[in-house]
């Protein structure tokens, strides 16, 4: 018996391109759905520079967090379970999942009144 699940049928180069065709589609799909969007945040005088920056639902995100200070901070939040140490006139990359609609708020960890909120739309 022959099963034919493959969905590309007809002549061979008919086949091959409808292949060729299915494999491109594919690939982008898992592009589109693997890139990350891009936020960047500042902190300054102790204080997140925006306060609140938003980002597309359904999409890994990879914050950009400067630190404008004279001190240390830690970027943190419970529920995105993230935490990341950035040194004074420097900057980090905090990487979260892709996320559902919502408010997801972090701190400073080492000055706990640096507050800020990701909004995910
Ligand atoms: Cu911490």
């Amino acid at each position: 018996m022959k099963v034919n699940v493959f969905p590309c049928r007809g002549a061979r180069p008919v086949r091959i391109l409808c292949a060729i065709t299915l494999l491109v589609l594919f690939a982008s799909e898992q592009g589109n759905a693997q890139q990350s969007a891009n936020v960047a945040i500042s902190v300054k005088d102790h204080r997140f520079q925006p306060s609140q920056i938003s980002a597309p639902a359904n999409r890994p995100i990879s914050i950009k967090v400067k630190n404008l200070d004279t001190a240390p901070m830690e970027f943190e939040s419970v529920s995105l379970r993230v935490e990341k140490v950035i040194a004074p006139g420097s900057e980090g990359v905090v990487n979260v999942r892709a996320l559902a609609p919502g408010r997801y708020e972090f701190f400073d960890d080492f000055h706990q009144e640096t507050r800020g909120v990701l909004v995910v739309e």
